[in-house]
């Protein structure tokens, strides 16, 4: 189930999701011993989407899984589309490799032509090794899963194909009308030259109809002109209106659905629809330890459900794209997104941001972002990265570059990178919103003690910094803070770390205080529940969990889930 609604209606599509033939490649063995040919006859089954870290003899293996498909077609020109594969993938067809693709959170999809009908076996490599060229790095703070780990879709293509359909859009000043076109990847499938009408509907208009005609298995990119919808039903968080956007050409369909609104920054307030907002919001790992990043749409719902009785507005996909179906949940709850790539900053050292393979890694997971996420009326913010560097000048160009591509392809959303050193960061003038990483009361850093009282001395300094940088106008969020907190250990003083007193004490603090601090608005609690994390790196994380989760793993409230609760609604009734 990738989306929330059938996606197509002409388009013949077979789920490959279900029963797959898996082997642990332990030994490295799997290319030499030809299993991209088929697996051998001790493979099992398993069940995709799915991680292999939840089975009892792999829950600590990285490399390479090996899965099997059998799957009949009438063949032609058939499209893989993967949602997501942890984390570099090799796709075999009946022996033959048809395409790989780098990095575990976002689609990719493979065309193979002139199939032919019949059985064929589908046979993935899925890598899930942590390296120098990785997305993260080796040294993470969640939990390296490998396998399939959402939905898996075959496609039959005929005639023209629609493989994305971006619409774009500009409100007009009072926001009641909206100048819209759309831009298409089309694909010939056929292997001849091939003419056909394509239509494009958002809502009850028709915004383009016009006749391409592609060469043999050739792909285009189309613009339409501008077309005018006067009258337009804004998306925001309270009504969160949708409209369906239909492409069609005589063989083939694409259904989206978009949302009309604008953000800004100005003065210091994030304004959405011309009203000033504050978050409210967690970050939230797609994660659950029972399975992992492959996470069912049914947990998804009692997530919401969840951050809504929170009072939340907001949510930080920490530190990835999440699954399709997760933002149309979102679109339709009117909740405001923040979308990152896994470039979680420690594991990459100053060294690396010369390094131009993997540079290029990123650039190119934010290209994706952009193409498969862009319609997402919930998505407000791209972030660039996570706690990187910035105070080194190697990060620079990077961000530089990042930000100069998401502002000119991404739609209409906000750009920001989350720094742990605010003081010191040199890429903040690329950022619409600032935002800011720090643990005081639970970390120390040079300079400071670790306890509460930094807070002050931190923001006063802040204060001096965006003066001093001409930042004025861009509003301060904290994107992360927060204490760890052993769900079930109590204690009667207030200064006895990972009790659940201390956590809540300590979120009740600095929520106050950056709610009533003039240039900050809005704040992302680290984190909305516990998370794996991997015995191998040398963060030495209780349990092998980030025990920050104002939630346990299982979604059990701690008792900072109450106070975050009453004050995140407070803080809604102050805002109405
Ligand atoms: C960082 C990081 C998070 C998490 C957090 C923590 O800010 O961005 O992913 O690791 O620290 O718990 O220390």
């Amino acid at each position: 189930m990738k989306r929330l609604f059938n996606d197509h209606k002409v388009r013949y599509v077979q789920s490959l999701n279900g029963a797959w033939k898996f082997i642990a490649d332990k030994d490295g063995v799997g290319k030499t011993q030809g299993w991209q040919n088929g697996l051998p006859e001790n493979a099992e089954t398993v069940i995709v989407p799915s991680v292999w870290n939840n089975e009892l003899r792999l829950l600590n293996f990285e490399g390479c899984g090996w899965y099997e498909k059998r799957f009949e077609s009438v063949g032609g020109t058939l499209m893989f589309e993967f949602e997501s594969v942890m984390t570099e993938a090799t796709v075999y067809l009946d022996g033959k490799e048809i395409g790989t693709h780098y990095g575990a959170f976002t689609q990719f999809e493979i065309i193979v032509n002139e199939v032919e009908s019949g059985e064929h076996t589908l046979v993935v490599c899925a890598d899930s090794t942590l390296n120098a060229l990785s997305f993260p790095q080796r040294y993470t703070d969640w939990f390296n899963y490998g396998g399939i780990a959402r939905d898996v879709t075959l496609c039959e293509l005929g005639g023209i194909s629609i493989l994305t359909n971006h619409i774009a859009y500009e409100l007009s000043k009072d926001l009641k009308s909206a100048t819209v076109h759309a831009e298409m990847e089309l694909y010939n499938a056929e292997g001849n030259e091939t003419t056909s009408e394509v239509l494009v509907s958002v809502g009850e208009h028709i915004i383009y109809k016009g006749d391409v005609t592609l060469g043999a298995y050739e792909r285009a990119t189309i613009k339409s002109e501008d077309f005018v919808i006067e009258n337009v039903s804004l998306w925001d968080t309270e009504s969160p209106n949708l409209y369906t956007v239909v492409a069609r050409t005589e063989t083939d369909d694409l259904i989206d659905k978009i949302g009309f609104r604008l953000v800004e920054v100005a003065n210091c307030n994030i304004l959405l629809n011309g009203k000033a907002i504050e978050f409210r919001g967690v970050n939230r790992h797609d994660e659950h330890p029972d399975w992992g990043f492959a996470f069912p749409a049914k947990l998804m719902k009692k997530d919401l459900d969840l951050i809504c009785d929170l009072g939340c507005n907001s949510i930080r996909g920490s530190h990835y794209p999440n699954s399709r179906i997760f933002m149309d949940m979102l679109d339709e709850r009117g909740i405001l997104f923040w979308c990152e790539i896994p470039m979680w900053g420690c594991g990459f050292s100053e060294e690396s941001f010369k390094n131009e393979a993997l540079m290029e890694r990123g650039f190119n997971m934010h290209k994706e972002m952009v193409r498969y996420y862009y319609n997402h009326p919930s998505i407000i913010i791209w972030g660039m990265h996570n706690e990187i560097a910035t105070y080194h000048p190697n990060t620079h160009p990077i961000s530089e570059k990042w930000s100069k591509f998401l502002r000119a392809n991404g739609g209409n959303r906000l750009i920001t990178h989350a720094s742990n050193h605010p003081l010191k960061d040199n890429d903040m003038d690329f950022d619409d919103i600032i935002c800011i990483n720090i643990y005081h009361g639970w970390y120390r850093y040079g300079g400071y003690n670790g306890n509460l009282a930094d807070w002050d001395m931190m923001i006063k300094q802040f204060a001096e910094r965006r003066i001093e940088n001409g930042w004025t106008d861009k509003p301060v969020i904290m994107s992360e803070f927060g204490a760890a907190a052993l769900a079930g250990f109590h204690s009667h003083f207030d200064t006895v770390r990972w009790s659940e007193e201390y956590q809540r004490d300590l979120l009740e603090y600095t929520l106050e205080l950056f709610h009533n601090t003039d240039y900050m608005r809005g704040t992302f609690i680290w984190q909305f529940c516990n998370i794996r994390t991997s015995p191998s790196t040398d963060l030495n994380r209780v349990r092998y969990f980030n025990n920050k989760g104002i939630l346990d793993e299982y979604r059990n409230p701690k008792a900072s889930y109450f106070k975050v609760k009453e004050l995140y609604h407070k803080y809604a009734n102050e805002n109405k």
